[in-house]
Order: structure tokens, then C-alpha cells, then sequence
């Protein structure tokens, strides 16, 4: 079974700035482990990040004819602007996960609002990567149901 993994805008950036609010590890870092979880679980991960909303919208697109069974989404700051990824989301119909590093409800009350937790299983928030792990476990669970 294959999961498709999105990463979006400035997520490219884990692990060199910002570590009080994002942590030290890298987007790689947090990629490989989900990649070997995944492998105990006995399912594969494809991982892609993006700055850009029509690549992200592209994947999620494509996610049914690459045979994805589910989907993991940290939107970044697309989560907050972008009916269009939401609408994506929503047109492809699959299982798909909400993830934040943040709890994105404890800050600035821009990032409180989610354009796209309406059309997905759940919103992990505030546990750092291992929210991802977390994602994995939620979309999974639901899936073997
Ligand atoms: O907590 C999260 O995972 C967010 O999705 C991260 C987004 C933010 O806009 C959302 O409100 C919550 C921002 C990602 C920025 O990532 C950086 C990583 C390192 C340094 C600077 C930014």
C-alpha cells in the first residue's frame, strides 16, 4: 500500500531556522523516519515538497492514478489561504491527514483557521515530526478498517 506524503511552503527550511518553533531536524531527517515506520508497518511512502500551490495541487491530482491509497498533508501556510488545495483534496476523494509540527492553534490567531481540516480524516497538531508518525498510525488504522 503507497501514501503519498506533501510537504508545503518553506518546509524546505527544517532544521536551519527557527528551531524554537520548528525544531532541529530537517525535512529529510523526518522523511526517512517516516519512511522506515512505514516500511514496519508494512506500507511505502512517496515524500514531495513544495513551494509552489499548483505542484502541490498537481500531486494530490495525480495521487489516484499513481495508485495512492491515502494521503499526508502538512500544508504550511497554504493550510490558512488555499481553498484551491482544498478543493483538490475534496475532488480526489482520498483518506487523507492533516499534520502541523506547531500546534497552530496556540499562536497567532491567522494560523487558528484551516481551510483544510473540513475535507480530511483529522488535524495532528503540536507534536513536532512525530505528528507525521502519528498521521501514519490515524490514516492507517482507518484504512485497514
Ligand atoms: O506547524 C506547522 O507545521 C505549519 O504548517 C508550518 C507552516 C506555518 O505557516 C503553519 O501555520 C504551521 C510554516 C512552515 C515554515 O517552516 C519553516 C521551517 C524552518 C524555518 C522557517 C520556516
Amino acid at each position: 500500500m503507497e501514501i503519498l506524503v506533501l510537504h508545503g511552503p518553506n518546509l524546505n527550511l527544517l532544521g536551519s531556522r527557527e528551531p524554537e518553533v520548528y525544531g532541529f531536524e530537517t525535512l529529510e531527517d523526518i522523511n526517512g523516519r517516516l519512511a522506515a515506520v512505514a516500511g514496519e508497518m508494512g506500507v511505502s511512502v512517496t515524500c514531495f515538497q513544495s513551494n509552489h500551490e499548483g505542484e502541490l495541487i498537481d500531486r494530490i491530482h495525480q495521487a489516484r492514478k499513481d495508485g495512492a491509497a491515502g494521503i499526508i498533508i502538512n500544508p504550511g501556510g497554504f493550510t490558512h489561504t488555499s481553498i484551491a488545495l482544498r478543493d483538490a483534496l475534496s475532488a480526489v476523494a482520498l483518506p487523507a491527514v492533516e499534520v502541523h509540527l506547531s500546534n497552530i492553534h496556540a499562536r497567532e490567531t491567522f494560523r487558528h483557521h484551516s481551510y483544510i481540516a473540513p475535507v480530511v480524516l483529522g488535524q495532528i497538531c503540536g507534536f513536532g515530526p512525530a505528528g507525521y508518525l502519528l498521521g501514519l498510525r490515524g490514516l492507517l488504522f482507518t484504512l485497514k478498517k
